[in-house]
């Protein structure tokens, strides 16, 4: 019994799985170009992607301020952002450090937003991601 309730208390001393986030420049901003917010544009949608006080490096390459492009479409960022994003439809990671990219939507409103990720896809401390924008796709 005594073995048993130190080993649990050693367990509980290691933090499960803490991932260092890298830090983000003070400063640091990422926008979307264009399309403007409350634009209403045609398929396919160009989306150019800005950024502030940081450079673009590809996925897995460790360079200080710097980071790679991810897309938020009709999605809110998630809530624990000490993990990598995943890649989903939703979101969409570019990792070659693309600067836009052509999307093709239903016909209605959509929301675009844009978040840095680091080498790992893990967003930075603090995240540097970008005012959510709304466009209505028209046909
Ligand atoms: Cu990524």
């Amino acid at each position: 019994m005594r073995t048993f309730i130190i080993a649990a208390l050693i367990l509980a001393a290691v933090p499960l799985a803490a991932q260092e986030r890298t830090p983000s420049p003070a400063g640091a901003e990422v926008y979307i170009i264009s399309p403007k917010d409350g634009a209403k544009v045609h398929n396919p949608v160009r989306v150019q992607f800005g950024l502030k006080g940081m450079g673009i490096a590809p996925a897995g390459v460790k360079f200080e301020n710097t980071g790679h492009h991810h897309l938020l479409i009709d999605t809110e960022a998630p809530a624990e952002l000490s993990a990598p994003l995943p890649a989903t439809d939703k979101i969409v990671h570019f990792g070659k450090g693309q600067t836009e990219t052509t999307l093709t939507l239903k016909p209605g409103k959509h929301t675009l937003q844009l978040l840095l990720g680091d080498m790992n896809h893990v967003p930075h401390a603090p995240p540097v991601i970008s005012k959510k924008i709304t466009i209505t796709v028209v046909e």
